[in-house]
C-alpha cells in the first residue's frame, strides 16, 4: 500500500478530523479532491481541483474525502472548464457539464465534455488518459427513445473518435454512475507515459460487447497500468457481476458481490501474468464501491469482509449502476514498487 511518505501518485480517504494534519502534504503534493452527495471542505488549498459528486456516502458514518496526491510538487491552474493539478508525470483534472444535466442533451453533454478533455490533454502534454471517472442523473431514463446510459456511450465513443482516439484496445479505465441530481461530472487523471490496458479474462471487452447493450459500445478498459523505474499503479475501473458479457445473480446482492469479488481476483492474477508481471495481490488496493438505492448494505459488506482486508473502513456511495440489474460495482487503485 502506497503511503503518502513514498512520492508516488497516491490516494487517501481522510475524515474531516484528518485533513488539518495533512494541509502541508495536500499544498505541496495535492492533485485533487473529491467529495460524495457534500460539498469539499472550503479550507483545501486554493487552485486544488475540486469535485463534488452526487452520490450519498452509505458507510462509514463519518463522511471521507478523497485526496489524489502525485509524485512531487503539483501546478495547478484553470483552463476553460477544466481545473486541473500536474506533478510532471501525472496530471488530474475535474470538470462539470451543465449545472444540472437531469433535463438536457446527455449524449451532447457527453461529446463536449470529452472534446475538451481531448484538447487539454493533447495541448498539455499529458496525451494518455488512465482513468475518468464519469457521473450524471437519471442513468436509466430513456432521452430521444434511448436509455441515458447508452446515450452517453454514443457521446463518448464519438469524441474518441473525432480526436482519432482508438475505441477498442487502448481505453482508459473508467466507471459510469447514477446520480439523482446534478451535473455530468468527470475528473479523471492522465500521465505523460502510456497507460497499458488490461482485460479480464472471465468477461468480453466491454468495448467488444453486442449491440444488444447498446448501439455503440462503452469506451472503457477493465484495468490500466502506469510504470516507472520505482513504481506500478493500477486503476481498476467499476467491476461488476458480468460473466462473458451477462448480468449474474439478479436481485441477489451477495452473490452480486461474490462474483464482483471473483472478477476482481481474476483481473489481478491477469496483471500478474506474463507479459506485465505486476506482483500485486488484493491488500495492494484501495477499494470504492457503489450500491444501488434501496439495496441493503449488511448482505454486500458481510462478503465484502470475507474478501477484502480492512473491508470495514471501504467507503461505500449509493448509486445507480448502469445495468439496472447490478446491484453492486466495485473500484480500486493500487500502487507498488516493482
Ligand atoms: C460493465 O462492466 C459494468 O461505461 O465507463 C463498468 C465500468 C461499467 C465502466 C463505463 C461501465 C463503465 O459493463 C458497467
Amino acid at each position: 500500500m502506497a503511503t503518502p511518505a513514498d512520492g508516488a501518485l497516491s490516494v487517501l480517504y481522510l475524515r474531516r478530523d484528518e485533513l488539518p494534519a495533512m494541509l502541508g502534504l495536500i499544498e505541496e503534493r495535492g492533485l485533487g479532491a473529491v467529495g460524495f452527495g457534500m460539498d469539499p471542505p472550503v479550507d483545501l488549498p486554493s487552485l486544488l481541483p475540486q469535485a463534488r459528486i452526487a452520490t450519498p456516502q452509505m458507510h462509514p458514518n463519518e463522511p471521507l474525502l478523497e485526496v489524489w496526491l502525485g509524485k512531487r510538487r503539483t501546478t495547478r491552474g484553470r483552463t476553460g472548464a477544466i481545473d486541473w493539478a500536474c506533478d510532471g508525470d501525472h496530471v488530474f483534472g475535474a470538470l462539470g457539464a451543465g449545472a444540472d444535466a437531469a433535463g438536457f442533451d446527455l449524449r451532447g453533454a457527453t461529446e463536449r465534455t470529452y472534446d475538451a478533455l481531448f484538447r487539454f490533454l493533447d495541448d498539455r502534454g499529458y496525451p494518455n488518459l488512465a482513468r475518468v471517472w464519469n457521473y450524471f442523473p437519471g442513468i436509466h431514463r430513456e432521452e430521444s427513445g434511448l436509455e441515458r446510459y447508452r446515450q452517453f456511450n454514443i457521446g463518448r465513443q464519438e469524441a474518441f473518435l473525432r480526436a482519432s482516439r482508438p475505441v477498442t484496445g487502448a481505453l482508459p479505465a473508467a466507471c459510469a454512475l447514477g446520480t439523482h441530481a446534478g451535473p455530468l461530472a468527470v475528473y479523471f487523471v492522465a500521465s505523460h507515459t502510456p497507460a497499458i490496458p488490461i482485460e479480464n479474462p472471465r468477461q468480453l471487452s466491454a468495448y467488444l460487447y453486442p449491440p444488444e447493450y447498446g448501439p455503440r459500445s462503452p469506451s472503457f478498459s477493465r484495468a490500466t497500468l502506469l510504470r516507472s523505474a520505482d513504481r506500478t499503479a493500477v486503476f481498476i475501473s467499476g467491476t461488476a457481476s458480468i460473466l462473458g458479457h451477462e448480468s449474474l445473480h439478479p436481485g441477489d446482492a451477495a452473490a452480486q458481490t461474490r462474483e464482483t469479488l471473483a472478477n476482481l481476483a481474476a483481473l489481478i492474477e491477469a496483471l500478474n501474468r506474463e507479459p506485465h508481471r505486476a506482483g500485486f495481490a488484493l491488500e495492494d488496493f484501495r477499494y470504492k464501491v457503489y450500491v444501488r438505492p434501496g439495496c441493503a448494505l449488511e448482505p454486500i459488506q458481510w462478503e465484502l469482509s470475507a474478501v477484502l482486508p480492512a473491508a470495514a473502513g471501504i467507503l461505500v456511495l449509493e448509486a445507480e449502476v448502469c445495468r439496472r440489474e447490478l446491484l453492486v460495482e466495485i473500484e480500486a487503485f493500487g500502487s507498488r514498487a516493482p
